[in-house]
């Protein structure tokens, strides 16, 4: 869903050249990135019946589906990155594959980073909770989402990635939140000028493929899949990584600006509103 330039679609283009070569031709992927084939939630249904093979989607989004996906976005749940991989590539990630699977997709073993995602805004810096309040954002398709944002109050729409530019652009929304990189990539810049740094959850991509049309390939084909998917996911992580040191310098250079929220404000807010309690409920 996301240009060409961001890192997701540079590792899985080399991972896409690496199968075809070491499958000698037999595995030959095509890649449509950037929404060319509709946005998230049309792609989650593309791949569900066969349009698509292979989509890439944050788990919070594959929550319309499988509600356990969206665990990993539950606010500050994750207090850094250590945190983040213990989970996601040991029990919890194990945890929520088979909850995936059975919906008739094949999920790969290791997730690509997103990241921890900031508010920006195009009205005002986001300080405290109490400044989210009647506050016009975009958020992905998904109920965590849009719960979360009305328990700050704030005023969330539903909107797939591929129509957030025109979102902003339009004053539709005055904000949206994704992780610095994708700030960066999409250009949300050019119509967003605060750049609030709640780091409220943290977010990446499952690798999902069409269940039949997985299973109907043969053992070491898979393997080789496999083995460059999770070597392009690897190589992404260390990517992200490395933007997010530089990419706040770049955004304020393009004259973002920056602040330092009360993190504390979010989770008592979240708290007090009954959304840890809500959750609960839902993931068990
Ligand atoms: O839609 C978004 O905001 C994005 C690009 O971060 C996701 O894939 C969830």
């Amino acid at each position: 869903n996301i240009p060409v330039t961001h890192p997701s679609n540079i590792r899985v283009r080399e991972a896409v050249d690496a199968i075809k070569r070491e499958s000698g031709g037999k595995v030959d992927i095509q890649i449509y990135p950037n929404n060319q084939l509709g946005g998230d939630t049309d792609m989650l249904s593309q791949v569900r019946s066969g349009a698509i093979d292979i989509f890439p989607l944050s788990g919070l989004i594959l929550q319309t589906l499988v509600p356990l996906a969206g665990i990993n976005g539950l606010a500050f749940a994750f207090k850094d990155y250590a945190t983040v991989w213990a989970a996601m590539d040991g029990e919890l990630g194990a945890f929520v594959r088979a909850a995936v699977n059975k919906v008739n997709l094949h999920v790969f073993d290791r997730c690509l980073d997103n990241g921890y995602r900031n508010i920006t805004s195009s009205t005002k810096p986001i300080n405290t909770a109490a400044d989210l309040k009647g506050f016009k954002i975009r958020v992905p398709v998904s109920p965590l989402w849009t719960s979360m944002f009305k328990a700050l109050e704030a005023a969330p729409a539903s909107i797939n990635f591929s129509e957030v530019y025109s979102a902003l652009q339009t004053k539709v929304v005055e904000g949206q939140e994704n992780p610095l990189a994708i700030i960066e990539i999409a250009k949300f810049y050019e119509v967003q000028k605060y750049c609030s740094m709640t780091g409220h959850m943290w977010d990446g991509q499952w690798i999902l493929a069409n269940g039949k049309r997985w299973a109907a390939l043969p053992a070491d084909v898979q393997a080789v899949i496999n083995k460059h998917v999770t070597e392009a996911v690897m190589k992404q992580r260390d990517d992200i990584r490395r933007l997010t040191d530089v990419v706040e310098a770049q955004l304020k250079a393009k004259g973002m600006v920056f602040n330092n929220p009360d993190k504390e404000s979010f989770r008592d807010a979240l708290s007090k509103a009954g959304f840890y309690k809500e959750w609960r409920g839902t993931f068990g």
